[in-house]
C-alpha cells in the first residue's frame, strides 16, 4: 500500500504521520509531499528519515491513497491530478465538503458514508468535528433541531504560522517589545478575537457556517437550525466549544450522558469541566457542564474541548483511512 500526504510539513500534515505511525498504518512507501520550498528536507517516520518532494504528478503516480493537509486552493489545484493517479484523496481542506458526491465524514457519526465516495472524502471543519462529537449521543436519543455555538479555537487553527504568532507575540511582550500581527488580524497573546474566516451571508463568517452547513450534511440533518460565533483564543492546540440544543423530544442531562456514556467513540464526560489543556496532544474529546439549558425548553447545554490537530483535523482523517482499509 502506498500512501502520500501532500502538506507532510504543515502542523496537520506531521501529526497525520503519527497518527498513521500510532495506528499502524505503515505504509511501505510513504510519500511526503510539499511546496517546492520543502524540497529535500527531512522528517522522522517509523524509525526512518522520509525526503519531503515538491508535489507534482510523477509524486502522485501509483499512490493508493492520499491525505490532504493543505489549503482548499492548493487542494483544488491537487486534487484532479490525485484523481488520475487512482489513488482515493481524504481531504482535509474545506475545497470539497458540501459537494453532494464528496463524502464529510466523522467515522464514528456516519462512517458508512465513506463508502459511498468516488475518489475524494472531505474531512469537515475542526470545531465542527469536536461539537458534533459531543452532540451525536444526543441527537441519537431524539433529532437535535436547534443548535447555539460559541466557539474558543486554538491558534494551531491556522497552522504552524498561527503558532509561531503565538509564540512570538507572548516573547516579544515579555521582552516590551511591539507586537505584529500577520497570521491573525490584532494581537492574539492575551487578547480573544471574535472572527474567523471570510465575511459571509448576513454578517457571519466562512468559518461559523461550517458549522450548520457540514453539521447538517454530517448529521443527515438538512432542516437542524445552527448560529454560530467564533472566536480565537491564546490557546495553542485544542479547540473548545460551547453548545445549547433543543431536540425533537425533551431530552434530560441524564439521559444525555448515559449516551455519551454509550456512545462509541472517544467522547466522554468530564467531571468537573473540561479545558482545552485536557485534550491536548490527546484524541479524545471531553464535554462537561452538562446542564438543561434555560431558553430552549427539554433542551441541554453543555461545553466541549478536543485537540484541533488531532481529532479536528489529522486524526479524523487518519480513522476514515482506517475505516476505508477495514470496510
Ligand atoms: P510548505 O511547508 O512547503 O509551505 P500549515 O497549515 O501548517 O501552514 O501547513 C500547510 C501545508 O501546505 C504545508 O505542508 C505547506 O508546505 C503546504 N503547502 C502550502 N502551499 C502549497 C503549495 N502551493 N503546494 C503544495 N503544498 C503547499
Ligand atoms: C481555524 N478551523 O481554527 C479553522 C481552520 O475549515 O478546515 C480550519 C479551516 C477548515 O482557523
Amino acid at each position: 500500500m502506498r500512501i502520500g500526504i501532500l502538506g507532510a510539513t504543515g502542523a496537520v500534515g506531521r501529526q497525520m504521520m503519527e497518527c498513521l505511525e500510532e495506528q499502524k498504518i505503515i505504509s511501505d512507501d510513504l510519500i511526503l509531499l510539499a511546496s517546492p520550498r520543502s524540497e529535500g528536507k527531512v522528517l522522522p517516520f517509523a524509525g526512518k528519515e522520509l525526503m519531503v518532494h515538491a508535489v507534482n504528478e510523477a509524486w502522485l503516480e501509483g499512490l493508493d491513497y492520499v491525505l490532504g493537509a493543505v489549503d482548499a486552493d492548493t487542494s483544488r489545484k491537487w486534487a484532479p491530478a490525485i484523481r488520475n493517479s487512482g489513488a482515493v484523496y481524504i481531504d482535509n481542506s474545506s475545497a470539497f465538503r458540501l459537494e453532494e458526491d464528496i463524502p464529510l465524514v466523522v467515522p464514528e457519526i456516519n462512517g458508512a458514508d465513506a463508502l459511498n465516495h468516488h475518489g475524494i472524502i472531505a474531512n469537515p471543519n475542526c470545531s465542527t468535528i469536536i461539537t458534533l462529537m459531543a452532540i451525536a449521543p444526543i441527537h441519537q436519543i431524539s433529532p437535535i433541531r436547534k443548535v447555539i455555538a460559541s466557539t474558543y479555537q486554538a491558534v494551531s487553527g491556522a497552522g504552524m504560522h498561527g503558532i509561531d504568532e503565538l509564540e512570538q507575540e507572548v516573547k516579544d511582550i515579555a521582552e516590551g517589545k511591539a507586537v505584529k500581527p500577520s497570521v491573525f488580524p490584532a494581537q492574539i497573546a492575551y487578547n480573544c478575537i471574535p472572527w474567523i474566516g471570510s465575511e459571509k451571508e448576513a454578517g457571519y463568517t466562512s468559518e461559523e457556517l461550517k458549522m450548520r452547513n457540514e453539521g447538517r450534511k454530517i448529521l443527515h440533518n438538512p432542516e437542524m437550525k445552527v448560529t454560530c460565533t467564533c472566536v480565537r483564543v491564546p490557546v495553542f492546540r485544542s479547540h473548545s466549544i460551547s453548545v445549547s440544543v433543543e431536540c425533537e423530544q425533551p431530552v434530560s442531562a441524564e439521559a444525555a450522558a448515559e449516551a455519551i456514556s454509550q456512545f462509541e467513540g472517544d467522547v466522554y464526560l468530564k467531571d468537573g469541566y473540561p479545558m482545552p489543556l485536557d485534550t491536548s496532544g490527546q484524541d479524545k474529546v471531553y464535554v462537561g457542564r452538562l446542564r438543561p439549558d434555560m431558553v430552549f425548553d427539554g433542551g441541554l447545554s453543555l461545553f466541549c474541548c478536543g485537540d484541533q490537530i488531532r481529532k479536528g483535523a489529522a486524526a479524523n482523517a487518519v480513522q476514515i483511512l482506517a475505516y476505508l482499509l477495514k470496510h
